[in-house]
């Protein structure tokens, strides 16, 4: 595919001359201390050198590294710390003092040189995607810092299947598999893996949680040559592989009458599965595991628990270092509307907070952030808090299941911040989910976030030209969750569309008016799953109302919401820690955005904003429609300064979307019409 036939390709690492401005004479010599036979470093160095041909027109000169004297020339170096000359050791080695993590960097200065130094291959990289970051947004190059990522585990979950579907994919086919064999374009998978390094992600789980039998078949050698293919490729960006697995594997692949974990058969048998595994990929991260969640298998079958299985599989990993990521997301999907007493967003906790302290120290459990399942609002999971003895991962879903899917437009970085930044005080005051995600509130050896991937094979990666700027801000806030969401979205604006102040700043305004905006026209105030059952897309408030899964709103016609209070519903918030318990139990004190989710009140209960529950609803409905006509107004302002196609691009998915909301706006408003007979005040048309 030709750059100039779509700029979207290259995404956030746009490769236009930086017109107007001569290249500055440290940036026309590189030299590199450290093995030339390291491949990380390799890439780092290439990396930098095509930004600055990229920007310039000039290839820097590559010059040779000498431990006694500088070159004459200004230059770049990148070099790790024990390769360095004596003063730049020194001053890299001071400059570095306080970074814990193996990733970190520094910038740091000397004479009219800039040097890059790391203590590994991998920080070097993350240096020079930050130099280059610099570069594109025109900030001093020169100015030195230090950067650490605050989580050790930077990783994307794919649900992409064998067969070249993605499970809750809005962007095309799977970059990784056809037809059921690993079938792979390396030049794509390539650019995929530098678009992540660049953004700080190193590790990436590459199939479905949901594990099918052809990729059941994965651990054999029918497949591993394959995937180690794609491992080698992900190395040289620093990222590590990790699969998804089977927890019936021993059953399902023919070898073993049981997937008993305490059955020394099925412990051997995993053991040989590791083995064989880290043959192929020495570097192999570990298993991300789905058990005894939706119909999967699990330890449950042999009346077993989480703690006995994780550990079973973490025990075969052990012995090359392999981490075993175990999803908390476990519920009762056979459940029944008409009890009111049973409470799927209690799940969680009730399965994992009695396992606290026993699972093995390879072991993380992976926490939804909120207790139901990524929709538009919902409270964060007590589980964070809850768990305090385990290491725990934080999981966000990049791709939109539910939040649009890639047709609408919706910026989640805000959202996600505020998990981020939400204070279970599990310790007191100061104990955010960052500080826990991480592993450090509690002390815990491994941490991290996971994003389930929003990309597949269409051109411009996510469907949706904007829906980059997920990826992006997940890749930004897992280094650092204490980005403003705003700044990451103008920073994204700038490198992808150029730095015209004016596109600069309405990209940004539209991504950070989408998030409001989809929650205005869609479900209200924390109630969540008003989709239509199966592909989750668009309006349907009773789709999910009479089913199996237990994600009810109980609306009739005085009133809606889920009491989950301990006084009179079903404890959930229980789960929580003071103040956040007393917070969400009364009705005083609930937050409007939340009201619903945690309490079943009249439509004419009076939110703390002074309006009605209804004409709550009806206002934010028309008023999300509005917000996307304003989007689409403002987008079209920016005709001509950016190039047609991503313009019209763009613009075709906001006039969609205006459609969808204005689709969302009439059901909605009409259903709660329906049922409460309330006029809306001001006297808008709702369709009887
Ligand atoms: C991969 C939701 C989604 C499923 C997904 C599941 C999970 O239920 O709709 O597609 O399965 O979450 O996270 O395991």
């Amino acid at each position: 595919m030709s750059h100039e036939r779509d700029l979207d390709y290259d995404a956030w690492l746009q490769e236009t001359p930086l017109r107007g401005l001569a290249c500055p004479p440290p940036l026309r010599a590189l030299v590199v201390f450290g093995s030339p036979s390291e491949p990380v470093l390799e890439t780092a160095a290439a990396e930098w050198t095509r930004a600055v041909q990229a920007a310039f027109g000039e290839r820097p000169v590559r010059l040779q590294p000498s431990l006694d004297a500088y070159p004459d020339a200004p230059f770049v170096a990148m070099g790790l710390v024990p390769e360095l000359p004596l003063g730049l050791r020194e001053l890299a080695a001071k400059a570095l003092e306080a970074a814990v993590s193996d990733d970190a960097y520094a910038i740091v200065s000397t004479g009219g040189n800039i040097a890059v130094v790391a203590h590994t291959p991998a920080g070097l990289l993350y240096g020079a995607f930050h130099l280059i970051r610099r570069l594109r947004l025109g900030q001093p190059l020169h100015e030195p810092c230090v950067s650490s990522p605050h989580n050790a585990l930077r990783m994307l979950d794919h649900w992409d299947n064998a067969d070249g579907t993605i499970e809750r994919g809005y962007a095309g086919q799977s970059l990784f598999y056809r037809g059921g064999q690993i079938d792979f374009d390396e030049r794509r998978v390539a650019d995929y893996a530098r678009l992540l390094a660049s953004i700080g992600i190193n590790a990436i789980a590459i199939n479905n949680v949901n594990v099918h039998p052809i990729e059941t078949r994965f651990l054999t050698e029918a497949y591993l040559p394959g995937i180690a293919r794609l491992a080698d490729i992900f190395r040289r960006y620093g990222i590590r592989l990790f699969l998804s697995i089977n927890f019936a594997s021993p059953v399902d692949l023919g070898d073993l009458p049981t997937a008993d974990p305490l059955d020394a058969r099925v412990e051997a048998w995993w053991r040989a599965a590791a083995d064989r595994i880290y043959r192929h990929i020495p570097d192999f991260g570990g298993f991300l595991v789905k058990a005894d969640s939706e119909f999967r298998p699990g330890p449950f079958t042999y009346g077993r628990d989480h703690k006995d299985g994780a550990n079973m599989l973490a025990r075969a990993l052990a012995p090359h270092g392999g981490l075993v990521i175990w999803r908390a997301f476990v519920y009762n999907c056979l459940m029944d509307w008409r009890d009111r007493r049973s409470d799927r967003a209690r799940a969680a906790y009730d399965h994992f907070v009695p396992l606290d302290g026993l699972f093995l120290d390879n072991v993380l459990i992976q926490i939804k952030h909120g207790p139901i399942d990524f929709q538009v609002r919902e409270p964060v999971s007590p589980l964070f808090g809850g768990l305090r003895s385990t290491n725990v991962m934080l999981e966000l879903q990049i791709t939109q299941e539910y939040t649009g899917q890639q047709r609408d437009v919706c910026y989640l970085a805000p959202m996600w911040k505020q998990v981020l930044d939400f204070d279970t005080h599990a310790r007191g005051e100061g104990s955010t989910v960052a500080e826990i995600a991480r592993g450090a509130l509690f002390g815990r050896p491994h941490g991290g976030m996971a994003g389930v991937a929003n990309v597949g094979d269409s051109p411009n990666w996510t469907g949706h030209s904007l829906a980059q700027a997920n990826l992006y801000a997940f890749g930004r806030l897992a280094w650092d969750p204490s980005l403003d969401p705003a700044e990451i979205a103008r920073e994204w604006a700038q490198l992808t569309y150029g730095d015209e102040a004016d596109v600069v700043r309405t990209v940004e305004a539209i991504l950070m008016a989408s998030w409001p905006a989809y929650e205005a026209y869609t479900a209200p105030l924390g109630v969540g799953f008003m989709v239509n059952p199966g592909h989750h897309d668009g309006p349907n408030p009773e789709g999910y109302e009479y089913s199996k899964w237990g994600t009810y709103h109980y609306a009739d016609w005085r009133g809606i919401g889920v009491d989950r209070t301990m006084a009179t519903g079903t404890g959930f918030t229980g789960q929580y820690h003071e103040p956040v318990r007393s917070l969400y139990e009364h009705l005083e004190t609930c937050p409007d955005e939340l009201l619903l989710f945690f309490h079943h009140v009249p439509y004419t209960h009076a939110l703390h904003s002074g309006k009605t529950v209804i004409q709550h609803i009806y206002d934010t409905h028309f008023d999300g429609v509005e917000a996307v006509a304003w989007m689409i107004e403002a987008w079209r302002r920016l005709a001509g300064r950016i190039d047609p196609v991503r313009f019209e691009r763009v613009l075709a998915r906001l006039l969609d979307q205006y459609d969808r909301a204005v689709e969302w706006r009439d059901v909605i408003n009409t259903y709660f019409y329906r049922k409460c007979g309330i006029p809306d005040d001001r006297g808008r048309l709702i369709y009887p």
